[in-house]
């Protein structure tokens, strides 16, 4: 029911509009006329949704960081359903019910450590984290009986499939086209694959990660001085010259899209750390070289729980000043940006209105969740339009890509049916064109354009 006095105001409040209409109608300087807010043949929401739904699954993904491999990398490539039970993220969380020392956890061997996990994640308990239910989307998409709770048929089937056949269906499964590894000298086992050669697979590309050489000095300068490189520990000019031709042997080897690196909250740039020296005068020159940009990843705190090994790294704030600072004062480069703390969301969206070198992307690690997915997405949207890369899986097993892409996929298909509602219910209508379109280049299309693209001027280096 509605009262008299609530009538008589709405009475008056359609005069009014009425009576500006009729001014800015008959003006006789103005173009503009006042309409009355009106929806000429409303798509139905349904529709809407069907339609950003059919852009959403069919565009394929360039997934811009995972810790996946090629697969003539063999065994560093991880697949399979031991790999998934035994990923960090599901440790953390098993470790928590187990009573048993972590030592003791670590000298299991992989099958009895997914053996433990199976039993307290999916059978002691219902298995509603984000990453046990991975697990499960990721067998159901495959496939498999999620209902029959038998693990070691689970085995059996994973045992028959032929690894060169399953990477190629998984990437199609997932909807993905290419991953981008990180791939690291520093690493052992990686590092004499690309020493010996080998043919690379097409959808596998390369990012050159540097936290070693930028977080432990002393320790690289060893092994940089052991691979034929003369540098000392102390940062002269001798030694920084050759870090760069260090980062541009590497560089060229793996013919890395982007250098990486992860970062504790408290980095300082500038600064007289080794970090911030190393950066200012080798990465940041090699950058400028190569226009490779540079991808900083703040947040992480490294072994807060060491006896958790892999599982065992938190998160904290970062401060922002030094990527502010870097940004600024370095227009000509370029920033790729995830930090881990959520708190830090928010003002990342504000410098990436300022300095369009930044550009920011996915949903790590802790935030990889759908309900932060969604927060931080719908923020960026707000804040950013389409300028910027929703999400990378960071899958550390092949399978992953399956179930990280699928509730990823879910989310983003539900901030963007808000915004196009929101849109409609201006009258603006978006094709199904400009939906494919806007769709691409969040899967992968505006990170392409950000490494193409000449911060210093007004077109793009390399129009394609
Ligand atoms: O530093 C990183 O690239 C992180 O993604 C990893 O170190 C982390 O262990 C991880 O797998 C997060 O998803
Ligand atoms: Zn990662």
């Amino acid at each position: 029911m509605i009262d008299s006095t609530a009538l008589t105001l709405q009475v008056r409040i359609s005069e009014a509009i009425l009576g500006i209409a009729l001014i800015v109608h008959c003006a006789p300087s103005s173009d503009i006329t006042f309409r009355m807010p009106e929806r000429s043949a409303p798509r139905r929401a349904g529709d809407l949704s069907r339609q950003i739904e059919r852009a959403v699954q069919a565009t394929q993904i360039d997934d811009i960081h995972t810790h996946l491999y090629d697969p003539a990398f063999g065994d560093l490539l991880l697949w399979g359903i031991d790999d998934l039970l035994v990923y960090h993220y599901l440790v953390a969380e098993a470790l928590r019910y187990l009573p048993l020392p972590f030592n003791r956890f670590w000298q299991l061997s992989k099958t009895q450590q997914a053996d433990l996990i199976w039993e307290q994640l999916f059978l002691q308990h219902s298995p509603i984290s984000e990453s046990c239910r991975g697990i499960l989307t990721t067998l159901n998409a495959l496939g498999l009986d999620t209902r029959k709770r038998d693990l070691n048929s689970i085995r059996r089937w994973f045992a028959a499939r032929k690894p060169a056949r399953h990477v190629d269906e998984v990437l199609d499964l997932a909807g993905v086209n290419t991953v981008c590894m990180t791939n690291s000298p520093f690493d052992d086992l990686e590092r004499p694959i690309w020493e010996r050669g080998f043919r690379r697979h097409p959808r596998f590309k390369t990012a050159l990660r540097i936290d070693p050489l930028l977080l432990d000095w002393p320790r690289s300068a060893q092994r940089l001085s052991e691979w034929g490189y003369q540098v000392s520990r102390t940062l002269n000019a001798k030694t920084l010259g050759e870090v760069r031709r260090f980062l541009e042997d590497w560089g060229t080897r793996i013919n890395a899209g982007f250098l990486m690196v992860s970062l504790p909250p408290n980095f300082a740039f500038p600064a007289r750390t080794a970090a911030a020296i190393l950066i200012e005068k080798a990465v940041l020159p090699h950058c400028g070289d190569t226009g490779r940009p540079f991808a900083l990843m703040p947040g992480v705190k490294r072994g807060v729980n060491p006896g958790l090994r892999l599982a065992g790294d938190g998160v904290g704030l970062s401060t922002l000043a030094p990527l502010e600072y870097l940004c600024a004062t370095y227009p000509q480069h370029k920033f790729a940006v995830t930090a881990l703390a959520r708190e830090n969301q928010h003002e990342l969206c504000v410098l990436a209105r300022k300095f369009r070198n930044l550009h920011l992307f996915g949903c790590w690690w802790f935030t990889n969740t759908p309900s932060l997915i969604g927060e931080i997405t719908r923020m960026r949207t707000e804040l950013l339009g389409l300028s910027f890369t929703p999400q990378h899986s960071d899958s550390r097993v092949l399978d992953q890509l399956i179930y990280k892409w699928r509730h990823s996929r879910t989310v983003i298909h539900q901030v963007l049916l808000e915004k196009y509602q929101d849109l409609e219910d201006t009258g603006w209508k978006v094709t199904e064109a400009e939906l494919r379109r806007d769709v691409q280049a969040l899967f992968g299309g505006e990170f392409a354009r950000f490494c193409n693209f000449n911060p210093q001027s007004d077109v793009p280096n390399n129009p394609s």
